[in-house]
């Protein structure tokens, strides 16, 4: 077939698949449930290749897994919330609403032109009312078990767009969209408390069946340290205390100096008199600052002497108290002991602004040096009752010293932060909350969801909502005392659009509830959860805090809502770099499926490498695939069927490709799996190929090549749809990874050998060797001694 041959069929197919509905599962009837989900896409109205990786090449293995006794369960939808649109309407005053639906027609029809078998029936996109309606009962349920409030916080804030930022929008600094030096800003702000379930969502990563790496990336996001809080009286006022959190309490004795972070609500009281000025440029200077350039090991250790001095809780000793930029508000207290004996970051700062160094550790090898840090553990010196101690003892009687003076406990903290949901922009779903002179914050009553986007509203970025400008959006009346009031005119972070979509996937036209309870009941967790490596905290770590809190409230069956993780690999240019429209590398999938069809597209993705590492695009790729399919259709349509199997009279290699590509399939290993097919259509073509051939090949095909399978299988004689046929199946017996060759030896050396089963008896296989002409010839009685190592050899000694 040619190219716009392949064209013809194919969409001949699709029209055929989406008119029987065949990919449409009925949720309630479904037998042995396998929920397949790609993570959904942001509606930029371009398919990409990349796409056509993640949607394309994971439809492998929801076709596979179909045709093995599965009902599968392959919803796509949008996620379609977020700036561009809101880009679009301030760069060409178009407006958002319509411009996302209008990237959502182009990309289904991008998407259904890549032959994936999506169940288009439950289409979702996070815009719609209808959608966002849930969204906003998932923040009011938030807000009825006080799992968020509205704080003071200080944001990443992006001076560009104009919004605040999560750190996890923040790269190296800089804000993720736009490049931009990201500073730190104190705003009012709702938040998720997902630090109360920092210990739950650390423990439980174990148990998942994800990329290692990823699993890694979720542990050091949430970054759990073990240690001790410690409490210093103020010198001036000793009933206020300075608390910090410390790994190495061990080190106490070291401590030379305090230091608080610029923004510790202590820093305006612990400002002595002389020293204001100085102390309130240095706070706003650090205001100025990314928490990278704060933190950054090689940076200048920057900071003030606040003019305070706080008391050593076992020493009694007077230590100064500095504010510096090193420290940041946002992880343990705000606050740390100074050791710079041990502590490189402490090191620096002293060694720049003259404090005293002691050391208190002996470090387990070399000796105590007085021009080094020495940050290993090791036995304590200079430590009062405490020296001669590990590291180890002294953590935990020096906690308990401290306990007993009530100066100190052990602690736990977390580096995961509160999740900071409020955006100041317009497309997104409306917070439901309103603001009343008389009640105060009161949440917007759940029948009254949902609080609709107004569409009056001036989109210039101000750094306030543009919600703000809408008269007939912000004013309203309260819901409870019926005074005039105003709403919230923040929208939510698109994260929280995506932190619970997988649950309307299975109830999407729900208009009573965000999901079917018996429903998700059945269908929960997502079996396999396909989609980039670039997601291994955010979205990931949103949704299994989402999927813990409803589980909690028994919303949900499961408390965990993806078991299975894999991530797709990246496609990289002809020239080995990342596809990106800034290299001007990237390859147009409308186009090659228009010159070869989306089977040979589909395909050669398949083939180019493992799933989980992508590879590099070489055009020549797809003639080869091209090639190989019209060795398939000559196979099946021109060549009539061999009488009987020739060459290969148990269909031994047809079994062992059947095993293979069944095996290779399930581990998302479609490079090798159609390797396989490949190889055996050679074999086929030089031998002949008998109908059991022709017919496991077309069908083995299938998750390939489904449109041109279809047509194949057809011309077989066999009624539509391959699609829903079962798979074929193997006898393991018959397989050639199950047969051996066993050499035979008479006293060590060789006489013959014999192919056959894995794993017989060694009475079995004596048998056999015995049968061999040769060894009968030298074996005329019994053997003194026969030595047997299965699957391998037989030594007779005579
Ligand atoms: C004294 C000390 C002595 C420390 C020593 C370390 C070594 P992890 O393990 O990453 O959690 N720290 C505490 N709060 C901080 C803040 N707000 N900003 C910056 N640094 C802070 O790190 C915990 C250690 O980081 C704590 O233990 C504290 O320094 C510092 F030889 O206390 B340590
Ligand atoms: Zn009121």
């Amino acid at each position: 077939m040619t190219g716009p041959e392949r064209r013809e069929i194919e969409q001949k197919w699709q029209q055929r698949w989406q008119d029987d509905r065949i990919f449409a599962v009925d949720l309630a009837k479904a037998d042995h449930k396998f929920y397949h989900l790609n993570m959904f896409p942001y509606p930029s109205g371009n398919l990409h290749v990349g796409h056509w990786y993640n949607f394309a090449v994971s439809d492998i293995a929801a076709r596979a897994v179909r045709r093995q006794d599965k009902t599968v369960f392959n919803p796509m939808g949008f996620d379609a919330f977020g700036l561009p649109a809101e880009n679009a309407a301030i760069k060409h005053g178009l407006d958002p609403a319509a411009w996302t639906e209008q990237n959502i027609s182009s990309m289904r029809t991008q998407l259904q032109s890549t032959g994936a078998s999506f169940d288009w029936s439950k289409e979702i996109a996070t815009c719609r009312p209808d959608y966002y309606r849930w969204t906003q009962w998932m923040f009011l349920f938030m807000y009825q078990h006080g799992l968020t409030e509205k704080r003071e916080a200080p944001v990443n804030w992006c001076p560009k767009d104009q919004t605040i930022l999560a750190n996890e929008q923040v790269v190296g600094g800089k804000c993720e969209r736009c490049g931009s030096e990201v500073i730190l800003k104190k705003l009012p702000q709702w938040v998720f408390k997902i630090t109360d379930y920092a210990e739950r969502l650390l423990k439980d990563v174990d148990a998942l069946d994800w990329p290692e790496k990823t699993k890694t990336m979720q542990r050091n996001w949430i970054g759990r340290s073990e240690g001790a809080y410690v409490e210093f009286s103020l010198a001036d006022t000793p009933d206020t205390r300075l608390k910090v959190f410390t790994t190495r309490v061990d080190t106490l004795y070291g401590v030379t100096y305090l230091v608080v972070a610029p923004e510790h609500s202590l820093t305006p009281k612990l400002t002595a008199e002389g020293h204001t000025e100085a102390v309130e440029a240095y706070v706003e200077s650090a205001s100025h600052k990314s928490e990278l350039e704060r933190t950054e090991l090689q940076k200048q250790k920057t900071g003030v002497f606040s003019g305070s001095y706080a008391i050593h809780p076992l020493t009694a000793e007077k230590l100064p108290i500095w504010i510096a930029d090193y420290v940041l508000a946002t992880v343990g207290t705000g606050a740390v002991m100074g050791v710079p004996a041990h502590d490189e970051r402490d090191w620096e700062f002293a060694k720049k602004h003259d404090l005293l160094i002691v050391a208190v550790i002996h470090p387990a090898t070399g000796e105590v040096n007085a021009n080094q840090v020495v940050t290993e553990p090791g036995k304590l010196i200079n430590s009062a009752e405490f020296s001669g101690q590990t590291s180890e003892e002294a953590k935990q009687t020096i906690v308990a010293k401290l306990k007993e003076l009530g100066l100190g406990q052990p602690a736990v903290t977390y580096r995961l932060r509160d999740w900071v949901v409020s955006r100041q922009r317009y497309w997104g779903a409306p917070i439901p909350i309103v603001y009343c002179g008389t009640c105060d914050t009161v949440p917007v009553p759940a029948a009254e969801l949902p609080v609709l986007l107004p569409t009056d509203v001036d989109f210039k970025p101000t750094g306030e909502s543009p919600l703000a400008r809408s008269e007939s959006f912000s004013h309203t009346t309260c819901p409870r005392c019926g005074n005039a009031a105003r709403r919230e005119t923040d929208t939510l972070d698109t994260f929280v659009d995506s932190s619970w979509y997988f649950f309307r996937f299975l109830s999407p036209d729900n208009t009573a509830a965000f999901t079917d309870q018996a429903l998700a009941k059945k269908w929960l967790p997502v079996d396999l959860y396909i989609g980039g490596a670039e997601h291994s905290v955010l979205h990931l770590l949103y949704a299994r805090f989402f999927t813990k809190v409803l589980y909690d409230h028994d919303l949900s069956p499961v408390s965990e809502p993806f078991q299975k993780l894999r991530h797709q690999g990246t496609i990289l240019g002809p020239d080995n770099q990342k596809m990106s429209k800034s290299k001007g590398n990237v390859v147009d999938p409308d186009a090659l499926v228009a010159e070869h069809g989306a089977d040979v597209v589909r395909s050669y993705l398949a083939f180019m490498g493992p799933y989980n590492q992508g590879g590099p695009w070489h055009q020549g790729g797809l003639v080869g695939v091209e090639r190989f399919f019209n060795r398939v259709e000559r196979l099946v349509i021109e060549s009539a069927a061999a009488s009987s199997e020739v060459g290969d009279s148990a269909g031994r290699e047809r079994h062992s490709v059947i095993k293979k590509v069944t095996e290779e399939i399930a581990e998302l290993r479609f490079n090798t799996a159609l390797a396989a097919l490949m190889a055996w259509a050679n074999n086929l073509e030089k031998r002949g190929a008998s109908r059991e051939d022709q017919e496991a090949l077309t069908s083995l095909l299938n998750p390939f090549a489904p449109h041109l399978t279809e047509e194949l299988w057809q011309h077989l004689g066999h009624e539509p749809y391959l699609a829903l046929a079962a798979w074929p199946e193997f006898d393991n017996s018959l397989t050639v990874e199950d047969r051996v060759i066993v050499v035979v030896q008479i006293n060590g050396r060789l006489r013959g050998s014999f192919e056959t089963q894995r794993q017989q008896s060694e009475a079995a296989l004596i048998r056999q060797a015995r049968q061999i002409e040769a060894i009968q010839h030298y074996l005329t009685g019994e053997p003194k001694k026969t030595i047997v190592v299965p699957d391998k050899l037989i030594n007779f000694v005579i």
